[in-house]
């Protein structure tokens, strides 16, 4: 038998003499612990085969072809960071002598077992109905043990620049769960537009959500589309889509980008700025120099916004950006140069720290911690943030850094995992902000920094790959950037062990008869098919 193409690569496999079948009527036997994980995999199979699967409890487990689901929690050691509440998310999938039994650690790891048991079943089966009835579908005799090397294994999504309609959140939970990544960050503001609803503050929606027009071409040309472009998230959205991740095992880190990149929030409450003078949502891409102002009032009014965020996101990490703040305008300010006075600070350029501190206290008052990109750790982070370092530049000596001063940090270095970079300097791509990482530099990740020192590796609790929207408008041009880049983004930070690309190509290649029966617009490995490149309208 040839090795199973599965993609995130598994920590074991090895072939058993005889395998198993599953057909109609076969049932799901599971612990009442992972009786919903049993439920979302029943559906699934019910889905794509159109037979009926019973939900059985564990007495039903030695019925031959049924699938046991159990909790193992001797398979919880090691492995897996426990940066997500401690939970070990390891698991051991059998499939032998007329059985499939998925034990693991926490109902996560079960999770995770079931979704390498979708990739051990035909491609076909992870259709949206059958094409045709299915009769039993055989799996050869293997065993498949596995638990992943980093706790957060993250993808972000930018709906600030170019709003997402929900159910286009749900696609993309559905394909980082298969590919075992956890964590779904979600930039929802920035200059160029807010994307919540904050019932206390209902202008950030009302104007914040709404930009007039927005960049034709590369932004550097200076063309605009005359075209209004917006939309935002209800509470109630949210709500459904953390619960629709929670499901999967996905996180949903919020993040409410300050105080740079704000000038969305400063259009729709102009005391929040530093002159007063009126502002609409940003129109061009670049940051905006314009940024919060430092009175306390400012601070409060972002407090309540992140409380009512943490009304809506039970994730325990509460992101507030801090990236690229510009401090010009504090530093032409004579209020800002009081305030410093007032609260003993050197400069305007030690008010981000300030800033930083308030929202700490916000989130500890809940119990969560802060998630910031690197720059905050110039201005001062407080204990306990997580830091995102990003420039590549920088990224050993700021991962170091936090590290060193007890801060855990989740790696973002551009050149590799930057998904709005194209994936070759070609002009078949379509437009990006820039070239180009193709999904071989992005197998070569290793998230902890080549250089660092091994007392400060177990800091490093993951890495996470983000889509900025800036030239991403639709869904379709979404999946493209994303995939199959996500695909060996998810075994860099899942699969211990040595990688190699020559390996990982011929897998990757068998894993895209998933992509297709799923139906996502990825990027075939030769380049885009000539249709794909008009599917994005910018
Ligand atoms: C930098 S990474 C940004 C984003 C842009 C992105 C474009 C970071 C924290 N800030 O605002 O969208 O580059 O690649």
């Amino acid at each position: 038998m040839s090795a199973p193409a599965l993609i995130p690569r598994p920590t074991s496999v090895r072939n058993l003499e005889r395998g198993a079948s599953l057909s109609d009527g076969m049932s799901i036997a599971a612990d009442p612990a992972c009786a919903a994980v049993g439920d979302l995999f029943a559906g699934e199979l019910e889905a794509a085969t159109g037979w009926r699967v019973e939900r059985a409890g564990p007495e039903a487990s030695s019925l031959s072809g049924t699938v046991r689901l159990r909790l193992a929690p001797e398979l919880g050691a090691g492995g897996s960071s426990a940066l997500l509440g401690g939970a070990s998310e390891g698991y051991r999938l059998r499939v032998s002598d007329g059985m499939i039994e998925v034990a693991g650690a926490t109902a996560a790891g079960v999770f995770y077992g079931t979704r390498t048991l979708r990739q051990l079943l035909p491609a076909d089966l992870l259709r949206a109905a059958p094409p045709k009835p299915w009769g039993p579908v055989p799996l050869e005799g293997v065993e498949v043990v596995d638990a992943p090397r980093f706790g957060w294994r993250g993808m972000m999504f930018d709906v600030a620049r170019h709003f997402f309609q929900k159910s286009f959140l749900f696609r993309l939970i559905d394909l980082a769960s298969l590919h075992k990544l956890n964590v779904l960050h979600l930039h929802l503001t920035d200059d160029q537009g807010w994307r919540f609803e904050v019932e206390r503050y209902p202008r950030l929606t009302e104007v914040g959500a709404w930009r007039r027009e927005s960049p034709v071409g590369h932004y550097r040309e200076g063309k605009k589309d005359a075209t209004p472009h917006g939309g935002f998230y209800t509470r109630a959205d949210l709500e459904e889509v953390v619960a629709y991740a929670a499901r999967r095992f996905v996180t949903v880190v919020p993040e409410v980008d300050m105080p740079g990149h704000t000038q969305a929030m400063i259009a729709a409450y102009p005391e929040l700025g530093n002159t007063g003078q009126p502002l609409e949502v940003l129109t061009n891409w670049g940051g905006s120099h314009h940024v919060l102002n430092m009175e306390e009032s400012t601070a409060a009014f972002c407090a309540g916004v992140l409380e009512e965020l943490m009304g809506i996101f039970p994730s325990p990490f509460i992101h507030i950006g801090g990236d690229e703040c510009s401090t010009a305008e504090w530093e032409a300010s004579e209020r800002a140069a009081e305030l410093c006075k007032e609260r003993g600070l050197a400069g305007p350029q030690a008010l981000q720290g300030w800033f930083t501190s308030q929202m700490a206290e916000a989130v500890a008052a809940k119990g969560r911690s802060l998630v910031c990109w690197e720059e905050v750790l110039d201005a001062g982070a407080p204990p306990g943030c997580v830091i995102a370092p990003w420039r590549a530049a920088s990224a050993l000596s700021v991962a170091k850094r936090a590290a060193a001063s007890g801060h855990r940090v989740v790696m973002a270095p551009e050149p590799w995992v930057y998904f709005d970079w194209s994936y070759a300097d070609d002009p078949a791509e379509p437009l990006a902000i820039r070239p180009s990482i193709s999904v071989e530099k992005v197998y070569s990740l290793e998230p902890v920094p080549r250089g660092l020192e091994s007392e400060f590796e177990e800091m490093i609790v993951g890495s996470q790959c983000q889509l900025w929207t800036e030239y991403v408008a639709t869904r379709e041009h979404a999946e493209y950037m994303f995939f199959p880049r996500a695909c060996a983004f998810a075994e860099a930070v899942w699969s211990s062990g040595d990688r190699s690309w020559a390996e990982f190509e011929p897998r990757l290649a068998a894993h895209l008869a998933r992509l297709d029966a799923l139906g996502v617009n990825y990027r075939p490995l030769a380049g885009p098919t000539p249709g794909q490149a008009r599917v994005w309208p910018s």
